[in-house]
């Protein structure tokens, strides 16, 4: 029996006095787990037990009285608990499966969140999840775009393929705000990333009044800042930014936003999982979209877009990364209708970021 008596007071509670009960008493001793229907997951213990875990989408950011009214759901159906999963689905544990339906319904009328986000790998039939995203325009400094809004409009485009397992393999949706890349963008089947392309402008008045000449060059990963100690500012070499905003972090005087030129990166091809094929690494495959809100027309489409092309074309199980292995890079641009151009190659421009790029994939065959 593991202690969960606190030492402090600091940081979270221990995880198992938050446990369902039917959890809690068969902890690591799970026998199997079948897809009831999207969104619902039966799950049965060694020892005969059984639990409904019950899935639903939520937007993240939450309310006060959202979270209010979910406590009062769990009181009524899953015994006091509920879970957030990592990318922040809520969930509810039955052990009445003649209650699913009435919690789903109750769920969708209260909070207006939808049942789904799952997949049944035995059956190869697959759900759409929530996508992982930051959400800089609230606490950061160098966010691009406004990852929430463009995660709203994107999820209510592909409501269908949350609430139904209509997709051939696992499809994981990410998106950061900037190319510092909080949000699981590096590896994802599908990432949006927030892009600034202009270099920030400095004021010198507010650089001398605000900030520490040294941590603000010390700031900079490219070396592009230099210390101008005469005039108690700094000096910026252009063609050696790259727009990442870490010394606007550092530095107030130094604002990198521009409504016009930022915009979103769209990636493709990253996975985690080991699972047939090693994980990858997404690679950009469109350069920038415009800022566009509120619903952000473009960047929805063309998530959509790919989105569908693959699923209209990938066999059973092979994720995006593993269908573009398999059909190489040019039919992939044919098939989307992506432009393919100069600035997806490597060699045009060099990024420390250092993707791995079509010019040096074996599936590269212009
Ligand atoms: Fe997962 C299997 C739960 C995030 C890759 N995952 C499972 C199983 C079947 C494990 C089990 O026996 O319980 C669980 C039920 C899945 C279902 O929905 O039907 C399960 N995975 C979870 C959750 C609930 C863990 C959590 O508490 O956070 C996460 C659900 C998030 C959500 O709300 O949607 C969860 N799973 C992930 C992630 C991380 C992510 O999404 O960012 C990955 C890696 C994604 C990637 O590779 O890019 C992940 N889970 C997998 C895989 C490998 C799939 C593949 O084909 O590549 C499996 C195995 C499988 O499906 O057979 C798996
Ligand atoms: Fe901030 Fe960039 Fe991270 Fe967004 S991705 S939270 S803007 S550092
Ligand atoms: Fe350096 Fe990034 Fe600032 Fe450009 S935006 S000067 S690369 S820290």
């Amino acid at each position: 029996e593991e202690t969960v008596e606190p030492k402090t007071d600091f940081g979270p509670p221990h995880y198992s006095i938050m446990l369902h009960p039917v959890i809690k008493n068969n902890y690591g001793k799970w026998k199997y787990h079948e897809v009831v229907r999207p969104g619902v997951i039966k799950r049965v213990a060694e020892s005969g037990d059984v639990i409904y875990v019950v899935r639903f989408g939520s937007p993240r950011l939450l309310s006060i009285y959202t979270v209010r009214d979910l406590c009062d759901i769990a009181d009524k159906y899953s015994d006091g608990y509920l879970r957030f999963t990592s990318r922040h689905n809520v969930e509810f544990f039955l052990t009445d499966p003649d209650k699913i339906e009435d919690l789903i319904k109750e769920v969708q009328e209260k909070v207006g969140f939808p049942c789904g986000g799952t997949w049944d790998a035995t059956k190869g039939e697959y759900g759409l999840t929530n996508i992982v995203h930051t959400q800089g325009w609230v606490h950061c400094h160098t966010p691009a775009t406004d990852a929430s809004g463009i995660v709203k409009a994107v999820m209510d485009e592909l409501y269908e393929y949350f609430t139904d397992h209509k997709l051939p393999a696992l499809c994981r949706i990410s998106l950061a705000c900037c190319a510092n890349m909080c949000g699981a963008v590096h590896a994802s089947d599908i990432s949006m990333v927030g892009v600034h392309r202009k270099v920030p402008k400095i004021d010198d008045d507010a650089v001398r009044r605000t900030c520490e000449i040294p941590s603000t060059v010390a700031a900079c990963p490219t070396g592009a800042l230099k210390p101008d100690m005469k005039r108690k500012t700094v000096i910026l070499d252009k063609d050696k930014c790259m727009y990442c905003g870490n010394c606007y972090t550092m530095c107030p005087g130094m604002p990198i936003f521009d409504p016009e030129n930022d915009g979103v990166a769209i990636l493709v091809g990253g996975k985690l999982s080991d699972a047939r094929y090693p994980p990858q690494l997404s690679k950009v495959v469109v350069p920038w979209l415009p800022n566009n809100p509120p619903r952000w027309p473009e960047v929805v489409q063309t998530v959509k877009k790919i989105l569908e092309t693959w699923a209209a074309h990938a066999e059973k199980y092979e994720r995006v990364a593993e269908w573009i292995h398999r059909i190489g890079w040019e039919r992939f641009f044919e098939l989307t209708g992506l432009e393919f151009t100069e600035k997806l190659i490597e060699d045009y421009h060099r990024t420390p970021y250092l993707y791995t790029t079509f010019r040096t994939s074996a599936a590269f065959r212009w």
